[in-house]
Protein backbone atom coordinates (compact mmCIF):
# COMPACT_ATOMS: atom_id res chain seq x y z
CA UNK A 1 0.00 0.00 0.00
CA UNK A 2 1.49 3.56 -0.82
CA UNK A 3 1.83 5.99 1.60
CA UNK A 4 -1.12 8.02 -0.07
CA UNK A 5 -3.33 5.22 0.12
CA UNK A 6 -2.80 4.44 3.45
CA UNK A 7 -3.32 8.22 4.30
CA UNK A 8 -6.49 8.16 2.46
CA UNK A 9 -7.65 4.40 4.50
CA UNK A 10 -6.68 5.71 7.70
CA UNK A 11 -9.01 8.95 6.69
CA UNK A 12 -11.72 6.80 5.31
CA UNK A 13 -11.61 4.77 8.54
CA UNK A 14 -11.52 8.18 10.66
CA UNK A 15 -14.80 9.54 8.88
CA UNK A 16 -16.71 6.49 9.42
CA UNK A 17 -15.40 6.13 13.32
CA UNK A 18 -16.84 9.68 13.31
CA UNK A 19 -20.23 8.58 11.38
CA UNK A 20 -20.96 6.29 14.53
CA UNK A 21 -19.62 8.88 16.95
CA UNK A 22 -22.41 11.32 15.70
CA UNK A 23 -24.72 8.12 14.91
CA UNK A 24 -24.05 7.38 19.44
CA UNK A 25 -24.34 11.18 19.73
CA UNK A 26 -27.62 12.07 18.54
CA UNK A 27 -29.53 8.99 19.51
CA UNK A 28 -29.91 5.66 20.83
CA UNK A 29 -26.85 5.65 23.44
CA UNK A 30 -27.09 2.32 25.68
CA UNK A 31 -25.47 2.69 28.98
CA UNK A 32 -25.60 -0.15 31.44
CA UNK A 33 -24.87 0.94 35.27
CA UNK A 34 -23.78 -2.00 36.46
CA UNK A 35 -24.07 -2.47 40.17
CA UNK A 36 -22.37 -4.69 42.88
CA UNK A 37 -25.84 -5.88 43.67
CA UNK A 38 -29.58 -5.17 43.15
CA UNK A 39 -31.37 -3.95 46.30
CA UNK A 40 -28.72 -1.89 47.79
CA UNK A 41 -29.96 2.07 48.35
CA UNK A 42 -26.40 3.65 47.71
CA UNK A 43 -26.85 2.34 44.41
CA UNK A 44 -30.26 2.84 43.45
CA UNK A 45 -29.58 6.46 43.87
CA UNK A 46 -26.67 6.20 41.95
CA UNK A 47 -29.48 5.27 39.40
CA UNK A 48 -30.85 8.42 39.79
CA UNK A 49 -28.28 10.23 39.29
CA UNK A 50 -27.21 8.53 35.48
CA UNK A 51 -30.85 8.94 34.60
CA UNK A 52 -30.31 12.61 35.49
CA UNK A 53 -27.57 12.89 33.22
CA UNK A 54 -28.93 10.57 30.30
CA UNK A 55 -31.77 13.22 30.36
CA UNK A 56 -29.38 16.57 30.18
CA UNK A 57 -27.35 14.32 27.77
CA UNK A 58 -29.94 13.40 25.48
CA UNK A 59 -30.74 10.17 23.32
CA UNK A 60 -29.29 8.71 26.00
CA UNK A 61 -30.72 5.36 27.70
CA UNK A 62 -29.74 3.86 30.72
CA UNK A 63 -29.86 0.08 31.34
CA UNK A 64 -29.65 -0.30 35.70
CA UNK A 65 -28.26 -4.09 36.78
CA UNK A 66 -26.29 -5.69 38.53
CA UNK A 67 -26.84 -9.92 39.88
CA UNK A 68 -28.66 -10.53 43.11
CA UNK A 69 -25.69 -10.92 45.54
CA UNK A 70 -22.03 -9.16 45.35
CA UNK A 71 -20.07 -11.77 43.61
CA UNK A 72 -17.75 -11.48 40.10
CA UNK A 73 -19.61 -14.63 38.88
CA UNK A 74 -22.93 -12.62 38.90
CA UNK A 75 -21.27 -9.70 37.65
CA UNK A 76 -19.96 -12.04 34.54
CA UNK A 77 -23.13 -13.01 33.61
CA UNK A 78 -24.45 -9.47 33.50
CA UNK A 79 -21.77 -8.11 31.61
CA UNK A 80 -21.49 -11.34 28.94
CA UNK A 81 -25.36 -10.50 28.53
CA UNK A 82 -24.64 -6.83 28.13
CA UNK A 83 -21.94 -7.88 25.45
CA UNK A 84 -24.27 -10.25 23.57
CA UNK A 85 -26.94 -7.10 23.68
CA UNK A 86 -24.25 -4.87 22.17
CA UNK A 87 -24.55 -1.93 24.61
CA UNK A 88 -22.46 1.29 23.66
CA UNK A 89 -20.78 1.51 27.40
CA UNK A 90 -20.59 -0.61 30.47
CA UNK A 91 -19.88 1.64 33.79
CA UNK A 92 -19.08 -0.92 36.66
CA UNK A 93 -18.88 -1.04 40.47
CA UNK A 94 -16.71 -4.22 40.58
CA UNK A 95 -17.09 -7.04 43.39
CA UNK A 96 -13.60 -7.90 42.07
CA UNK A 97 -10.50 -6.09 40.34
CA UNK A 98 -9.26 -8.94 38.63
CA UNK A 99 -11.99 -11.55 38.02
CA UNK A 100 -13.89 -9.73 35.60
CA UNK A 101 -10.64 -8.38 33.52
CA UNK A 102 -11.39 -11.38 30.79
CA UNK A 103 -15.04 -10.14 29.90
CA UNK A 104 -14.52 -6.47 30.23
CA UNK A 105 -11.79 -6.81 27.72
CA UNK A 106 -13.92 -8.95 25.82
CA UNK A 107 -16.41 -6.18 26.17
CA UNK A 108 -13.76 -3.64 24.49
CA UNK A 109 -12.66 -6.23 22.08
CA UNK A 110 -16.48 -5.47 20.56
CA UNK A 111 -16.07 -1.80 20.90
CA UNK A 112 -17.77 -1.44 24.13
CA UNK A 113 -16.87 1.31 26.20
CA UNK A 114 -15.68 0.28 29.49
CA UNK A 115 -15.60 2.27 32.82
CA UNK A 116 -15.09 1.17 36.66
CA UNK A 117 -16.70 3.76 39.25
CA UNK A 118 -17.15 4.03 42.84
CA UNK A 119 -15.16 -0.12 42.93
CA UNK A 120 -12.22 -0.55 40.43
CA UNK A 121 -11.40 -2.82 37.64
CA UNK A 122 -7.83 -3.21 37.48
CA UNK A 123 -6.07 -1.17 34.44
CA UNK A 124 -6.01 -3.71 31.82
CA UNK A 125 -9.71 -4.37 32.23
CA UNK A 126 -11.60 -0.63 31.82
CA UNK A 127 -10.41 2.93 29.98
CA UNK A 128 -10.75 4.61 33.15
CA UNK A 129 -11.52 4.10 36.75
CA UNK A 130 -13.96 7.13 38.56
CA UNK A 131 -12.93 6.87 42.55
CA UNK A 132 -16.25 9.28 44.31
CA UNK A 133 -12.82 10.83 46.36
CA UNK A 134 -9.37 10.30 47.55
CA UNK A 135 -8.72 6.87 48.87
CA UNK A 136 -6.48 8.25 51.48
CA UNK A 137 -9.13 10.96 52.48
CA UNK A 138 -11.49 7.98 53.06
CA UNK A 139 -9.43 5.76 54.95
CA UNK A 140 -8.53 8.31 57.47
CA UNK A 141 -11.81 9.59 57.44
CA UNK A 142 -13.66 6.61 58.80
CA UNK A 143 -10.80 5.98 61.39
CA UNK A 144 -10.94 9.60 62.99
CA UNK A 145 -14.99 9.49 62.78
CA UNK A 146 -14.30 6.53 65.65
CA UNK A 147 -11.16 8.50 67.26
CA UNK A 148 -13.14 11.60 67.84
CA UNK A 149 -15.48 9.92 69.90
CA UNK A 150 -12.84 7.49 71.93
CA UNK A 151 -11.09 10.33 74.07
CA UNK A 152 -9.87 7.50 76.19
CA UNK A 153 -9.07 5.36 73.68
CA UNK A 154 -9.92 1.61 73.11
CA UNK A 155 -10.58 -1.40 70.50
CA UNK A 156 -12.30 -0.72 66.97
CA UNK A 157 -13.48 -3.35 64.38
CA UNK A 158 -13.73 -3.04 60.77
CA UNK A 159 -17.39 -4.29 59.32
CA UNK A 160 -16.52 -4.28 55.35
CA UNK A 161 -18.21 -5.48 52.61
CA UNK A 162 -17.01 -8.39 50.16
CA UNK A 163 -13.45 -9.45 50.79
CA UNK A 164 -12.55 -8.93 47.43
CA UNK A 165 -14.56 -5.76 46.88
CA UNK A 166 -11.46 -2.85 45.19
CA UNK A 167 -13.52 -0.07 47.22
CA UNK A 168 -13.25 -1.11 50.57
CA UNK A 169 -10.01 -2.87 50.73
CA UNK A 170 -8.41 0.35 49.14
CA UNK A 171 -9.92 2.69 52.09
CA UNK A 172 -9.50 -0.02 54.69
CA UNK A 173 -5.54 -0.18 53.27
CA UNK A 174 -5.32 3.30 53.48
CA UNK A 175 -6.64 3.37 57.32
CA UNK A 176 -4.16 0.51 58.15
CA UNK A 177 -1.65 3.39 57.02
CA UNK A 178 -2.73 6.52 59.37
CA UNK A 179 -3.37 3.81 62.49
CA UNK A 180 -0.46 5.28 63.67
CA UNK A 181 -1.91 8.54 63.93
CA UNK A 182 -4.47 7.63 66.63
CA UNK A 183 -2.59 6.56 69.61
CA UNK A 184 -5.09 4.55 71.75
CA UNK A 185 -6.87 3.18 68.92
CA UNK A 186 -6.86 -0.73 68.50
CA UNK A 187 -8.20 -2.21 65.48
CA UNK A 188 -9.10 -6.08 66.69
CA UNK A 189 -10.54 -7.29 63.77
CA UNK A 190 -11.73 -6.92 60.26
CA UNK A 191 -14.87 -8.98 59.19
CA UNK A 192 -17.11 -8.80 55.81
CA UNK A 193 -20.88 -9.09 55.46
CA UNK A 194 -20.56 -8.89 51.94
CA UNK A 195 -22.92 -5.87 51.48
CA UNK A 196 -26.00 -8.64 52.87
CA UNK A 197 -27.84 -6.97 55.56
CA UNK A 198 -28.31 -9.89 57.43
CA UNK A 199 -24.83 -11.26 57.18
CA UNK A 200 -23.96 -8.24 57.86
CA UNK A 201 -26.14 -8.57 61.24
CA UNK A 202 -24.59 -11.61 62.45
CA UNK A 203 -20.62 -10.41 61.96
CA UNK A 204 -21.51 -7.41 63.97
CA UNK A 205 -23.31 -9.53 66.51
CA UNK A 206 -20.09 -11.78 66.72
CA UNK A 207 -17.76 -8.63 67.09
CA UNK A 208 -19.68 -7.47 70.24
CA UNK A 209 -19.46 -11.47 71.55
CA UNK A 210 -16.00 -11.61 70.94
CA UNK A 211 -14.66 -8.13 71.86
CA UNK A 212 -16.85 -7.02 74.92
CA UNK A 213 -14.70 -3.65 75.34
CA UNK A 214 -15.28 -2.84 71.60
CA UNK A 215 -15.90 0.72 71.15
CA UNK A 216 -16.71 1.52 67.71
CA UNK A 217 -17.50 -0.67 64.79
CA UNK A 218 -16.37 0.90 61.62
CA UNK A 219 -18.59 -0.17 58.91
CA UNK A 220 -17.12 1.31 54.99
CA UNK A 221 -20.31 0.24 53.81
CA UNK A 222 -24.01 1.61 53.07
CA UNK A 223 -25.59 -1.80 54.29
CA UNK A 224 -22.85 -3.05 57.18
CA UNK A 225 -23.22 0.39 58.80
CA UNK A 226 -27.22 0.06 58.72
CA UNK A 227 -26.68 -3.11 59.45
CA UNK A 228 -24.20 -2.62 62.22
CA UNK A 229 -26.68 -0.23 64.07
CA UNK A 230 -29.29 -2.20 64.13
CA UNK A 231 -27.46 -5.15 65.89
CA UNK A 232 -25.93 -2.62 68.42
CA UNK A 233 -29.71 -1.27 69.03
CA UNK A 234 -30.82 -4.82 69.33
CA UNK A 235 -28.17 -5.68 71.96
CA UNK A 236 -29.00 -3.11 73.79
CA UNK A 237 -25.37 -1.27 73.36
CA UNK A 238 -25.86 2.06 72.52
CA UNK A 239 -23.66 4.49 74.33
CA UNK A 240 -21.22 1.85 74.43
CA UNK A 241 -20.08 0.80 70.95
CA UNK A 242 -20.65 3.44 68.28
CA UNK A 243 -21.28 2.30 64.75
CA UNK A 244 -19.37 4.60 62.23
CA UNK A 245 -18.10 4.76 59.06
CA UNK A 246 -20.17 5.23 55.25
CA UNK A 247 -23.73 5.36 55.23
CA UNK A 248 -26.91 7.13 53.68
CA UNK A 249 -28.51 9.63 55.56
CA UNK A 250 -32.04 8.63 54.77
CA UNK A 251 -31.35 5.01 55.95
CA UNK A 252 -28.80 6.10 59.10
CA UNK A 253 -31.43 8.85 60.37
CA UNK A 254 -33.00 7.03 62.84
CA UNK A 255 -29.07 5.27 63.76
CA UNK A 256 -28.04 9.03 64.41
CA UNK A 257 -31.56 9.99 66.84
CA UNK A 258 -31.31 6.80 69.02
CA UNK A 259 -27.54 7.73 69.75
CA UNK A 260 -26.45 4.47 68.09
CA UNK A 261 -24.24 6.63 65.77
CA UNK A 262 -22.74 9.47 66.48
CA UNK A 263 -21.48 10.61 63.33
CA UNK A 264 -21.13 9.20 59.97
CA UNK A 265 -20.00 10.39 56.51
CA UNK A 266 -20.35 9.93 52.80
CA UNK A 267 -20.14 11.56 48.98
CA UNK A 268 -23.04 12.11 47.22
CA UNK A 269 -24.06 8.78 45.41
CA UNK A 270 -26.53 10.30 42.93
CA UNK A 271 -23.66 12.82 42.14
CA UNK A 272 -21.18 9.89 41.47
CA UNK A 273 -24.14 7.86 39.19
CA UNK A 274 -24.32 10.90 36.85
CA UNK A 275 -20.47 11.66 36.78
CA UNK A 276 -20.38 7.95 35.87
CA UNK A 277 -22.48 8.06 33.36
CA UNK A 278 -21.62 11.49 32.11
CA UNK A 279 -18.11 10.24 31.52
CA UNK A 280 -18.93 6.89 29.82
CA UNK A 281 -20.90 8.72 27.46
CA UNK A 282 -18.27 11.33 26.51
CA UNK A 283 -15.80 8.09 25.94
CA UNK A 284 -18.53 6.02 24.17
CA UNK A 285 -19.05 9.37 21.81
CA UNK A 286 -15.45 10.04 21.04
CA UNK A 287 -15.68 13.79 22.73
CA UNK A 288 -13.13 12.72 25.20
CA UNK A 289 -10.10 10.08 25.30
CA UNK A 290 -9.14 8.44 28.56
CA UNK A 291 -5.51 8.66 29.07
CA UNK A 292 -2.83 10.16 31.95
CA UNK A 293 -3.67 13.58 32.59
CA UNK A 294 -6.80 14.01 30.15
CA UNK A 295 -9.56 15.78 31.58
CA UNK A 296 -13.36 14.75 31.01
CA UNK A 297 -16.40 16.15 31.53
CA UNK A 298 -19.12 15.18 34.06
CA UNK A 299 -21.12 17.40 33.53
CA UNK A 300 -22.82 19.85 36.21
CA UNK A 301 -20.00 18.44 38.35
CA UNK A 302 -17.00 19.99 36.28
CA UNK A 303 -14.54 17.74 34.99
CA UNK A 304 -12.40 15.10 36.49
CA UNK A 305 -8.05 14.70 35.52
CA UNK A 306 -7.02 11.32 35.18
CA UNK A 307 -3.82 10.24 37.21
CA UNK A 308 -0.99 7.63 35.48
CA UNK A 309 -3.41 4.57 35.55
CA UNK A 310 -6.40 6.33 34.24
CA UNK A 311 -7.98 7.12 37.74
CA UNK A 312 -9.49 9.94 38.71
CA UNK A 313 -11.78 11.47 41.95
CA UNK A 314 -15.13 13.20 41.65
CA UNK A 315 -15.30 15.10 45.12
CA UNK A 316 -14.92 15.05 49.37
CA UNK A 317 -16.87 13.07 51.85
CA UNK A 318 -19.02 14.90 53.88
CA UNK A 319 -19.88 13.78 57.29
CA UNK A 320 -23.13 13.98 59.37
CA UNK A 321 -24.20 14.15 62.15
CA UNK A 322 -27.66 15.70 64.64
CA UNK A 323 -26.94 18.92 63.26
CA UNK A 324 -27.33 18.08 59.79
CA UNK A 325 -28.90 14.69 59.35
CA UNK A 326 -32.51 16.41 59.03
CA UNK A 327 -31.45 18.11 55.88
CA UNK A 328 -30.14 15.42 54.00
CA UNK A 329 -32.43 12.78 54.89
CA UNK A 330 -34.59 13.48 52.14
CA UNK A 331 -32.28 13.67 49.55
CA UNK A 332 -30.11 10.21 49.29
C1 LIG B 1 -22.07 0.16 49.69
C2 LIG B 1 -21.26 -0.40 48.54
C3 LIG B 1 -20.58 0.69 47.75
C4 LIG B 1 -19.85 1.66 48.66
C5 LIG B 1 -20.80 2.22 49.69
C6 LIG B 1 -20.10 3.15 50.65
O1 LIG B 1 -23.23 0.75 49.20
O2 LIG B 1 -20.32 -1.30 49.05
O3 LIG B 1 -19.66 0.11 46.84
O4 LIG B 1 -19.27 2.71 47.93
O5 LIG B 1 -21.33 1.13 50.42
Amino acid sequence: MSVMQKVLTTAAMATSLAATTTAANAQDMRIALVVKALGIGFFEAAAKGAEEAAGELGGTEIIYTGPTDTTAEGQIEVINSLIAQGVDAIAISANDPDALVPALKKAMDRGITVISWDSGVAPEGRMMHLNPSSTELIGNTILKLAADHMPDGGDVAILSASATATNQNAWIEAAKAVLPNYPGINLVATVYGDDLSDKSYREAQGLMATYPDLKAIIAPTTVGILASCQAVTDEGKIGQVNVTGLGLPSEMAGCVESGATESFAIWNPIDLGYAATYIAHELAAGNAAAEPGASISMGRIGAVTLDDTNTGAMSDPFTYDASNIEEFKSIF
